[in-house]
């Protein structure tokens, strides 16, 4: 009796646990079938309060080594040593760049896999893959050194197409292990940001060799010293940011075509009933191009049919998710913490999964229902033996989705109607932003670039630039943070960037349409986003579409008015429930570029505070940007717009802020009058 209570007390409480209803009913769900979810597991499992810290370091077998910082001990005067007498900021600072490099690696390795396929597909190898955006082609080329016109007999012509296809996917696989040089990339960065890095030493050689580099110094007995430590950190994010993640978007969006905005839906509400679910979970748009696109075709359709089903409805979770949204309009099925949650509707026929942020637990749910729970990535596997794997190869990558569309349409009349239960709740989306069309819409027919977007910053309607992105965290309540932090940004007239999990989670708020605009911004967004009819959060894309917040922020700069570098922009960077090394990654490259960005959740540099101070002072000294750490929503939201803020005054254009909230006001009364 007492160990039954004892195991009920352990179970989750679904509504401390989410702010979303759909997710709410299906932990509840799961607890009435007794299967355990990651959010009752989270009930149980608690984290390691020294690892939390920052300062355990397992780095060598004399240790771990482990030293948490006593309340009262003032870090100047430390004498917390490792057995090799690493200090804590030694110890926090090698951590943080590992970090650096496992989440640098996820992104670049993600991105190298795409530069192959496009190889083959420049050297038509492959029946799947093809150029699609040949206007992007040839708007990248440039940036790689690679040139799109030829002179004939003294005049200039247009350079075939494919030849130039080919040179690019040269270029572009050597940045991942060129023997000289830097990343070219590195120049599309304003130039007095470029000259930043060139003099602190920071400039990326080429991908790999910043990941290596890591785990060198992080070796035992190398780099002790965590200035030193941090600069390489930099350098391996940097390669990240204006590298491995830059190269991937822009070669995704060459070969399977640029986003531009579109409508769709969120939240487990978009399966159906009636339909063969099949939910894509990963972050590759590799396969997932192809499975969207063999899923949409007559031949599948009409088998499904013959099969007692109405159709395929197809839903993403997680990156991938946001991959397909933005190009074709597949609906997001929901963010990291929802994984689970897609197969306990008891719908979903298959749930086909690549790389990174696919859990092994997806197995033993899988078990209990009739879900075909399939891998399909050469370097991602699992254990478990109810998995399947069908290895998933660019050559022939028809055959290989054709065979999983199949299986898991096959598996529709294996599905146990009494097990299905599939929330209703779901939002209209409009996603598919990008550098190109926040251009086209802010952008002004006669003038281009930015001119509109800047026009309105500097005249204070729009009071500046939030990039919020990121993971969920079982730590905290899920897309509670993700939802107050925009909540509070657009109320304060804060146009918001979003990616990954955070842009997910906007969709399923219903946060990501124009007309949320006059619902919850200030008077001075409503108007801009009423205006050019965009929502006041706009979806970026995946989290290596990250480099396009770089990119649109640089196009900013260059629009005028508003400096000369990122660092001079009133904007700021956010990841409010983040979890994953990647976005350690991110945050740092987002730190380098200049920017400031907070984090909520925690941080492991706690223990070390000399370290922290580094990151969260000493860092703007350098970069102009710097770490923070705020675990409440509303204070995190606040230091972001104080921050805009504090540029908007240096840049001497918050007088104009405060003009137009007369005139909004004088407005109002007239109005009124
Ligand atoms: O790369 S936001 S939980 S899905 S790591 Fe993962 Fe985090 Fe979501 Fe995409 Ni990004």
């Amino acid at each position: 009796m007492a160990e039954e209570k004892e195991k009920k007390e352990k179970l989750a409480d679904p509504v401390a646990s989410s702010i979303d209803v759909a997710t709410q009913e299906m932990i509840r769900r799961a607890q009435q079938l007794g299967i355990e979810t990651a959010f009752d597991r989270g009930e149980k499992l608690k984290p390691c309060n020294i690892g939390t810290q920052g300062i355990c370091c397992k780095n060598c077998a004399m240790g771990p080594c482990r030293l948490p910082l006593t309340k009262g001990v003032d870090p100047l005067n430390d004498d917390r040593r490792s057995i090799c007498g690493a200090t804590p900021n030694t110890i926090a600072a090698r951590n943080f760049i590992r970090m650096i490099a496992a989440g640098a690696s996820a992104h670049s390795d993600h991105g190298r896999c795409v530069a192959e396929v496009f190889m083959s597909a420049a050297r038509k190898e492959s029946d799947a893959y093809f150029i699609k955006d040949t206007q992007k082609l040839l708007d990248v080329a440039p940036h790689l050194g690679v040139a799109t016109t030829v002179e004939v007999d003294g005049q200039v012509k247009d350079r075939d197409l494919d030849e130039i296809a080919l040179e690019v996917a040269e270029k572009a696989l050597g940045e991942w292990g060129k023997m000289e040089g830097e990343l070219l990339y590195l120049k599309r960065a304003p130039e007095p940001r470029y000259e930043i890095w060139k003099k602190l030493g920071v400039l990326p050689r080429n991908i790999d060799r910043e990941v290596v580099e890591i785990m060198h110094r992080t070796h035992v007995g190398v780099d002790q010293d965590y200035k030193n430590l941090m600069k390489q950190g930099t350098r391996c994010a940097l390669a990240d940011g204006w590298g491995g993640s830059m190269l991937a978007t822009d070669l995704q969006d060459i070969l399977f075509g640029t986003p531009y905005p579109l409508q769709s839906e969120a939240n487990l509400g978009i399966m159906k009933e009636d339909h063969v679910n099949i939910i894509i979970h990963g972050h590759e748009p590799v396969l997932s191009e192809i499975i969207v696109q063999v899923a949409q075709g007559q031949e599948m359709i009409d088998y499904a049919k013959s099969k007692g089903a109405k159709g395929i409805q197809l839903g993403g979770i997680c990156c991938t998710a946001n991959e397909i949204l933005q190009r074709h309009g597949v609906p997001l099925a929901g963010t990291y913490l929802q994984q689970e949650l897609a197969i306990i509707t008891g719908a979903c026929e298959a749930m086909v999964v690549d790389i990174q942020c696919v859990w092994q637990a997806l197995a033993n749910v899988a078990r209990c229902f009739h879900t075909k729970l399939i891998t399909t990535h050469p370097i991602a596997r699992m254990e478990e033996d109810n998995v399947i794997h069908i290895e998933f190869d660019e050559h022939h990558a028809l055959e290989d989705a054709k065979k999983i569309v199949k299986m898991a349409i096959d598996n529709f009349q294996n599905r146990d109607k009494n097990k299905v239960l599939i929330p209703k709740h779901k939002n209209p989306v409009i996603a598919g932003f990008g550098v190109e069309s926040i251009e086209y819409h802010l952008g002004g027919t006669f003038r281009g670039s930015y001119f509109t977007l800047n026009d309105n910053i500097i005249n204070g309607r729009i009071r500046g630039i939030g990039g919020v992105v990121g993971c969920n965290n079982i730590r905290v309540r899920h897309n509670e943070a993700h939802i107050t932090v925009v909540k509070e940004l657009i109320k304060n007239d804060v146009i918001v960037l979003t990616t990954g999990c955070n842009a997910i989670a906007c969709g399923m708020e219903g946060l990501l349409t124009p007309e949320t605009a006059q619902v919850y911004c200030g008077p001075g967004l409503a108007e801009v986003c009423e205006t050019v009819g965009i929502p006041p959060v706009l979806h970026l894309g995946s989290c290596v579409d990250n480099s396009r917040i770089l990119l649109a922020a640089t196009e900013v700069v260059r629009a005028g008015g508003l400096g000369k570098d990122l660092s001079d922009l009133p904007a700021a960077g956010s990841a409010p429930e983040w979890m994953s090394e990647k976005a350690i990654s991110i945050g740092h490259y987002f730190v380098a570029s200049g920017v400031y960005t907070v984090f909520g959740v925690t941080l492991p540099v706690e223990g070390a505070p000399v370290f922290k101070n580094y990151l969260f002072n000493e860092m703007e000294k350098l970069y102009g940007g710097m770490w923070d750490l705020v675990p409440d929503p509303i204070e995190h939201a606040r230091k972001m717009i104080a921050h805009i803020d504090k540029k908007r005054k240096a840049l001497g254009i918050d007088k104009a802020r405060e003009r137009v909230l007369l005139d909004m006001a004088d407005r109002q009364k007239l109005d009124a009058a």
